[in-house]
């Protein structure tokens, strides 16, 4: 099935957004910190024209339903499920001042859903994009991921910070994308490593997303609020973590303010590292990272506990969870003749402990939004 076999007319063209992996740089985007993900080859693809109005009317390839909707159902929460991403994007729209007039859509996506690999940023920024061209909005393209973020803020009521937005829109083939998610500045850093013989292998541990959307918003408010007690805008602004630390009256959020204080110097290592050429030094960042968001964030599961050890055990040079938590993926940095075994060895330890098998597949830094045809 297609946009042209349920709309009876060919589209007036297509456009498509990626998922991403987040190589380092986790929780710190909502502190106004700093983030280093990459776009990944998964996209999800959005056919479209424009009508007349009032109503838009979207179809989904995976779930095979038809959602349509008129400027009455532009109300936060009304429209739920994956239909409620592409309300919250003409939602956005609208409350940045723009006017996008309605149309057809047909979505179909290849980027794992329940992943952290933002399957709902790839749609957001893909129909964003779309809508963007269909009717002329003039809207910057650095200035999207906003948009988008508020969709995800505003109307959908997850209260995300902006990486993925940034990520599924800024990213470019073979670059990862260093982002302050104060000034919102982004530098593409160059991130090839066919050259060197290395891949980032990406493990979905296919392990059930445990109260993510609670736990997450939980998180961000123990950040606010700690930054409050320290007098801060932002945990970004913590420059002497000791003392920051000794000002802090509990030991869960002394936890929470180390992760956001370490991660983000990581993440400026990180980039100084590959700035540096030896891309094999940001292993033990990597690892680290994940240590912090085991002890300090609290944010792993076994499953993902597992994967990391198994990788690092396999040979990996370095292994972290990447996205939101609570399930999801974890990245391995691996010698790309050694990625399938790395993979099996995670398998292993799977099958050893129970779990649900997980699956793997090389990621390759690719471009973010545009116009396919
Ligand atoms: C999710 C959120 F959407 C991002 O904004 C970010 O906070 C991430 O979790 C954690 O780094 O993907």
């Amino acid at each position: 099935m297609s946009f042209t076999d349920i709309f009876g007319h060919a589209p007036t063209g297509a456009w498509s957004a990626p998922g991403r992996v987040n190589l380092i740089g986790e929780h710190t985007d909502y502190n106004e910190g700093f983030v280093l993900p990459f776009a990944l080859p998964q996209r999800t693809t959005v056919e479209a024209s424009p009508v007349d109005g009032p109503m838009w009317t979207v179809w989904s390839a995976q779930s095979g339903e038809t959602v349509s909707f008129g400027a009455d159902d532009l109300v936060p929460g009304k429209i739920d499920g994956w239909a409620g991403y592409v309300a919250g994007v003409i939602w956005a729209l609208r409350k940045f001042g723009f006017d996008p007039g309605c149309a057809q859509l047909a979505v179909s996506s290849d980027v794992p859903v329940g992943a952290g690999l933002s399957s709902s940023a790839a749609l957001e920024c893909a129909v964003l994009t779309a809508l963007v061209d269909l009717y002329g909005l003039d809207l910057p393209v650095p200035k999207r991921p906003t948009v988008a973020q508020a969709a995800e803020n505003g109307y959908v009521g997850m209260p995300c910070g902006i990486m993925d937005q940034s990520a599924s829109t800024l990213c470019r083939d073979g670059y990862a994308l260093f982002q302050d998610c104060r000034s919102l500045a982004v530098e593409h850093i160059p991130f090839e490593l066919t050259a060197d013989g290395l891949s980032v292998l990406v493990i979905d541990t296919n392990a059930p997303h445990r109260h993510t959307d609670n736990e997450y918003a939980a998180r961000r408010q123990a950040c606010e609020k700690a930054a409050a007690a320290l007098n801060l805008p932002a945990l970004r602004d913590v420059t002497d973590l000791d003392a920051a630390l000794a000002a802090l009256p509990d030991e869960v959020t002394r936890r929470r303010v180390r992760h956001v204080v370490t991660e983000n110097q990581r993440v400026l290592d990180t980039v100084a590292v590959l700035r540096g050429g030896d891309v094999r030094r940001i292993g033990p960042l990597l690892t680290a990272s994940h240590a912090s968001m085991r002890d300090d964030y609290e944010i792993t599961v076994p499953e993902v506990d597992t994967a990391v050890e198994a990788a690092l055990a396999a040979g990996a040079y370095g292994a972290r969870m990447t996205g939101g938590g609570f399930g999801g993926c974890v990245l391995a940095l691996v010698d790309t003749a050694k990625a399938d075994q790395v993979g099996t060895a995670v398998a292993n330890a799977y099958a050893a402990r129970g779990f649900t098998a997980p699956t793997w597949f090389v990621a390759v830094p690719s471009e973010g939004a545009h116009r396919l045809s």
